[in-house]
């Protein structure tokens, strides 16, 4: 009722203040992320930015926690006309589009300036590919730098064998085959649960997911690895973009350009204080061991291997120039 209220408000508020003349469109946006998550927060900004610039013409409903679409299920709820917009980790589709991997191969990328030049040069694919699939790419966000977090120290590579290590989708998972640990999937948003009910000993993921999660009690180390940095991508059905007016559309892409630059600056300034934050709960934080980070970057080589088979001849694209340029 309250939410009615609101609504009823604000539409009055804003048809007293500008004169809508066409009627509004609705977008349903679903995202497998809690709503106080900064990339959340940021969907919800821009989503304000358009209501505001596009004079209440499109009004974009935000779905976050997997109410409406789980996470893996975002891409294809899109496609299929299901939800008009949504947003989804991009390793979460490699099964369909590889190339939607190649921010996830283990250190290739070791800071926010090489993710970028990475992304410039993965967006065209990815902008094809999603083409293809009737669907329209909104920008991306990165995750803050991917780090071990452990109950246990980890010296060797084989203090991993046998742990149950957390994963959150199919490249986490070759990863913890590769280092003999056992993958048990968890979502995100179930990270504290999972370590309450004993059934993960270990993870890849940031300093930030560690924070969202309070992990601190059940993990008692983190090692700043800087494995990858892994980005999620906002994106739209062709169909309800291409049926927007033009200057909706164009308000809707200068939104979201402007959602892809506070959204990187928010991740890289996230990176350093949830690290922090990690510490002040007790974590200690560390680096591996010389001889580890050798066998793990060597871990890392064999992975990368396997996904430019996978990927075919677009991964040169990206990696040619992506290795030349300094
Ligand atoms: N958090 C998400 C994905 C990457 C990250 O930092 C997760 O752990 O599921």
């Amino acid at each position: 009722m309250k939410h009615l209220l609101i609504t009823a408000l604000a539409s009055f508020v804003s048809l007293a203040a500008v004169p809508v003349t066409h009627a509004q469109t609705s977008w349903k946006l679903a995202t497998g992320y809690r709503a106080e998550s900064f990339h959340t927060q940021n969907i919800a900004q821009f989503a304000r930015d358009v209501e505001q610039v596009s004079a209440g013409a499109l009004r974009i409903e935000l779905h976050p926690n997997n109410t409406l679409v789980k996470l893996a299920d975002i891409r294809q709820a899109v496609e299929e006309g299901k939800v008009q917009a949504g947003e989804t980790i991009m390793t979460s589709m490699v099964k369909e589009i590889p190339l939607a991997g190649a921010d996830s191969i283990p250190f290739v990328v070791a800071s926010y300036k090489d993710a970028q030049r990475l992304w410039k040069l993965q967006r065209p694919g990815i902008e094809k590919h999603f083409a293809a699939r009737g669907l329209t790419l909104l920008y991306t966000v990165p995750w803050p730098p991917q780090g071990l977090h452990s109950s246990k120290p980890i010296r060797s590579i084989g203090d991993f064998r046998g742990t149950q290590m957390r994963t959150y989708n199919q490249t986490t998972q070759r990863i913890a085959e590769l280092l003999g640990a056992k993958p048990v999937d968890v979502p995100m948003v179930d990270v504290g649960k999972a370590l309450a009910d004993g059934r993960m000993d270990n993870m890849i993921t940031s300093a930030l997911t560690g924070v969202e999660n309070k992990v601190w009690g059940a993990i008692k180390h983190y090692y700043e690895i800087n494995a990858w940095f892994p980005k999620n991508a906002v994106f739209v059905s062709t169909k309800a973009f291409d049926s927007l007016k033009p200057p909706v559309r164009a308000a809707v892409l200068k939104a979201a350009s402007e959602a892809e630059t506070r959204g990187w600056a928010a991740s890289q300034a996230l990176a350093t204080s949830a690290t922090e934050e990690l510490r002040q709960n007790g974590i200690k934080i560390e680096r591996i061991p010389a001889d580890l980070e050798h066998e793990i970057k060597r871990m890392g080589e064999r992975f990368s291997r396997e996904w430019v088979r996978s990927v075919g001849n677009e991964a040169n694209s990206i990696f040619v120039p992506y290795y030349v340029m300094p």
